[in-house]
C-alpha cells in the first residue's frame, strides 16, 4: 500500500516501536532549533547532560524574543547562549538576523528531514516538506545530546486545496477556515498534510503561513508536499542542493479527509481572545482600529512585506492608528531596503521595528487601554499583547494594511482604490549568511560565560505513593501556557531566572496564585480542557513546580504542555467522567491514593475530603513516561549518566 508524506518520513526516522495508530514511537531528530525566551533552560539542561558535542546534523541557536535589552539580563542571556552555542558545536544566528521560523525556512530547512525546536511554532518549517515539530526545551536538549524524540504516532489528516485563491485572500485565510472549523484542540494528536491542486498555486512563504499556524491547531505539526515550487524557493536561496522532491503515494491513505475549497474563501478575522474565533471581515463589520501590526514569524516574509508595500504605496495610515511593522529577517528587510519598498512603507507613516518577534510575545507596542489591535500575528490569546483590556485581532498582511490606511477593519476587496501585485516574487533572494556563527572546532577550549540573571532550575523529587494537597487553582476550558507563565517585556528578561518568574505565575487571571501556592507548599491545578495549549515554554511547568505543584487534573491536554508537565514530573491525569470537574472546588483538600499501583493500571482514584466523593483520573502514560514520572522528572530519570545535574538544581 501507498504512503502518506508524514509515513514516508516516519519510517525513515524511527529508532523505536512500529508505526502502528495510536502507539509510541522514538524518532531521530536531524536537526534543532532554539530561540533565547526558552533556550536558556534548554542550554542549562543540555549542560546538566554532561556530553561534549551536540550530536545532530545541524543545530541552531537564535535570538529572536528577547530583544528590548532594558537590562543587562537579555543581553547576558544572549551571551550565555553564543558561548555555549560555541562550545557545543551550535550555530548560532545573532540578534537581528531574524526570527527562528523565517530564518529557518530561508536557509536551514530541509525537506524529508526531521526537525525539533523549543517553539510551538516550529512546524513552519513543514512548508517545505520538513517534518518539524515544537517541544519544550529539554526534549530539545535530548534529542541534540542524540537522543532520540518520543511521540504517539499521529492520525494523518489530509487537507485537500481545491482551486486556486481569489485576489486578495491569502493562505492566511486558509489556516483561519481551518480553525474555524476544527477549533483550537481539534488539532491535537493529528498531522496535517496538505495536497489537491490548490498547493501548486501557493508559494513557499504561503504554505508556511498555514504550516506555522497549525500550531493554533493544537497539532503536532502540518506538513506541505515538496514540489516544483519548492524547488524555485530553494534555487531563489541559492540551496539547490538541499532539495528533494517529496510527495504521497496516489493510493496513500490518511485517517480523514478536509476539503476547502479556495475560491469560496472571504478575507477572515480571528476576533478577540482566540485564534479559532473566526469571521468573516464583513461579517465582524467597521470595527475601529488603534494598532495594526504587521509581522511575525506567520507573516513576515518578503513576499507578505512587498504586499504590504505596494498597499501602502502613495498612501498614508489613518490618522488614529499607528501601523506598526517587524519583518522577518535581514534578508526579507535587507530586499525591501535595495528595492524601495521601504522607503514606501515608511512613507505612508509605518514605524519599523527590527526583524525580531516583538509585539507578538508583547516585547514592545503594547496597546492602550481597551484599544483595538489588528495583527498579522498567530495569537490573539488574552494579555498576550501585554494589556489585558486590549481587543486583539489576527488576520492577513492584505487585510491588515488595507484596514490601516482606513483606521478600521476592511476587507481588502471593499478597498476603493487599485492593489497592483505584479511582479512581487523573486528568482533570487540576497544571500548573506554573515549573522550566523559557526561553533568553534572539537576540542577547542570555550569559556561559557552566565551572567548574574542566569539561576539554577527547580528538579522534581521522586514520586510519592499518595499525594494530600489542595487545589490551589481551578480553570476554565484553553487555558493557554500564555496564562499559566505570562510573557511581555517585564517578564521575559527572567526566563533563565524561575525563582523571579513564578511569582507571576497565572497573575494575569489570579493574582494570589505565587502566594496562595506558597502558602499551602504542596497544590494541586485541576482545569478544563486543552490545558497548556499555545507556546512550548517548560516555564509552565517549572513555575508551578517550583511553588509546589505535583499534579494537574485536567478534562484534557494540549500535546506540548502535558510533554512539559510529565518531563518536569508532575502528574499531568485526566478525569475519566468529565463531571466529576464540576464537583470539585477552588482549596477543596485531595488526596490521590496508591499512585504506583495507578501508574501501573493507567487509573488513579482520588478522594475528595472535603466534599466527601470519589472519582478517578486517567493516567494514560507510556512506560518511559511512568519511569520518568516515578523518578521526579526527565533529568533525575537520566542522573545516573548526567553527573553535573546535582550541582547545577536547586531543590
Ligand atoms: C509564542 O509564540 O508563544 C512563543 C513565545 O514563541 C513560545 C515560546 C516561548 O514561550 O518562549 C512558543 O510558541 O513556543
Ligand atoms: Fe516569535 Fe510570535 Fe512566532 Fe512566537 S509566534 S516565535 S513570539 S513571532
Amino acid at each position: 500500500m501507498g504512503k502518506n508524506i508524514v509515513e514516508k518520513i516516519l519510517s525513515r526516522h524511527i529508532v523505536e516501536g512500529d508505526l502502528l495508530k495510536e502507539s509510541k514511537i522514538a524518532i531521530k531528530i536531524d536537526r534543532t532549533l532554539t530561540q533565547d525566551s526558552t533556550g536558556t533552560m534548554a542550554y542549562l539542561q543540555l549542560e546538566a547532560m554532561g556530553i561534549d558535542r551536540v550530536k545532530t546534523k545541524k543545530s541552531l541557536a537564535y535570538i529572536d524574543h528577547n530583544m528590548l535589552q532594558q537590562g543587562f539580563e537579555n543581553a547576558d542571556d544572549h551571551k550565555f547562549i553564543q558561548t555555549i552555542a560555541n562550545k557545543y558545536g551550535i550555530y548560532f544566528s545573532r540578534p537581528g538576523n531574524g526570527i527562528c521560523h523565517q530564518v529557518n525556512l530561508e536557509r536551514f530547512s530541509v525537506p524529508g528531514d526531521t526537525l525539533l525546536g523549543s517553539d510551538s511554532h516550529t512546524p513552519t518549517a513543514g512548508g517545505v516538506g520538513m517534518l518539524a515539530i515544537g517541544a519544550g526545551g529539554l526534549d530539545v536538549a535530548l534529542a541534540m545530546a542524540g537522543e532520540p524524540y518520543y511521540i504517539k504516532v499521529p492520525k494523518v489528516v489530509k487537507v485537500e486545496l481545491k482551486g486556486r485563491l481569489s485576489p486578495m485572500i491569502s493562505s492566511k485565510d486558509i489556516v483561519l477556515e481551518l480553525l474555524k472549523r476544527e477549533s483550537v484542540k481539534g488539532g491535537v494528536g493529528k498531522i496535517y498534510e496538505y495536497s489537491g491542486e490548490g498547493v501548486k498555486y501557493l508559494s513557499v512563504p504561503q504554505r508556511a503561513t498555514i504550516t506555522n499556524m497549525g500550531a493554533e491547531l493544537g497539532a503536532t505539526t502540518s506538513i506541505f508536499p515538496s514540489d516544483e515550487r519548492t524547488k524555485e524557493f530553494f534555487k531563489a536561496q541559492d540551496r539547490l542542493e538541499d532539495w528533494l522532491e517529496l510527495k504521497a503515494d496516489l493510493d496513500a491513505n490518511y485517517d480523514s479527509v478536509i476539503e476547502i475549497d479556495l475560491e469560496k474563501l472571504d478575507a477572515m478575522v480571528a476576533a478577540p481572545h482566540s485564534p479559532d474565533n473566526v469571521r468573516t471581515c464583513r461579517e465582524e463589520g467597521r470595527v475601529k482600529l488603534d494598532q495594526v501590526a504587521i509581522g511575525s514569524c506567520t507573516n513576515s516574509s518578503y513576499e507578505d512585506l512587498m504586499k504590504v508595500a505596494r498597499i501602502l504605496k502613495g498612501k498614508k495610515v489613518a490618522a488614529h492608528t499607528s501601523l506598526v511593522i517587524a519583518p522577518g529577517s535581514r534578508q526579507v528587510m535587507e530586499m525591501l531596503a535595495k528595492n524601495g519598498a521601504l522607503a514606501d512603507i515608511i512613507s505612508s507613516g509605518a514605524r519599523i521595528l527590527e526583524n525580531s518577534c516583538g509585539p507578538c510575545i508583547g516585547m514592545g507596542q503594547s496597546p492602550g487601554t481597551d484599544a483595538v489591535s489588528l495583527r498579522t500575528f498567530n495569537r490573539n490569546f488574552y494579555g498576550r499583547s501585554g494589556t489585558n483590556s486590549a481587543r486583539v485581532y489576527l488576520a492577513s498582511p492584505e487585510v491588515a494594511a488595507v484596514s490601516a490606511i482606513y483606521g478600521y477593519l476592511t476587507d481588502p476587496r471593499d478597498a476603493d482604490f487599485e492593489i497592483d501585485f505584479e511582479n512581487i516574487s523573486v528568482d533570487k533572494f540576497i544571500i548573506d549568511d554573515s549573522m550566523i556563527i559557526a561553533p568553534a572546532s572539537e576540542g577547542q577550549e570555550v569559556e561559557v560565560v552566565r551572567g548574574p540573571n542566569i539561576k539554577p532550575f527547580p528538579l522534581n523529587t521522586k514520586l510519592k505513593n499518595s499525594i494530600f494537597a489542595k487545589v490551589i487553582i481551578k480553570t476554565e476550558d484553553n487555558i493557554t501556557t500564555d496564562h499559566i507563565m505570562p510573557s511581555n517585556a517585564k517578564l521575559l528578561p527572567y526566563r533563565s531566572n524561575i525563582p523571579y518568574l513564578s511569582e507571576f505565575c497565572f497573575s494575569t487571571i489570579d493574582q494570589e496564585f505565587a502566594r496562595r501556592a506558597k502558602d499551602n507548599k504542596v497544590g494541586i491545578i485541576v482545569a478544563g480542557e486543552n490545558y497548556g495549549q499555545g507556546s512550548s515554554r517548560e516555564h509552565a511547568a517549572l513555575a508551578p513546580l517550583y511553588l509546589g505543584i505535583r499534579a494537574v487534573l485536567a478534562k484534557s491536554f494540549a500535546r506540548i504542555h502535558k510533554a512539559n508537565l510529565i518531563n518536569s514530573g508532575i502528574l499531568a491525569l485526566e478525569f475519566e467522567n468529565a463531571e466529576d470537574y464540576k464537583r470539585i472546588d477552588q482549596m477543596d483538600q485531595l488526596e490521590l491514593v496508591e499512585i504506583f499501583d495507578g501508574l501501573e493500571n493507567a487509573r488513579i482514584k482520588a478522594i475528595n475530603r472535603d466534599k466527601n466523593f470519589e472519582f478517578y483520573l486517567r493516567a494514560s502514560f507510556s512506560r518511559e513516561e511512568v519511569l520518568i514520572l516515578l523518578a521526579g522528572g526527565k533529568l533525575n530519570s537520566i542522573k545516573q549518566k548526567a553527573s553535573l545535574v546535582e550541582e547545577l538544581c536547586i531543590r
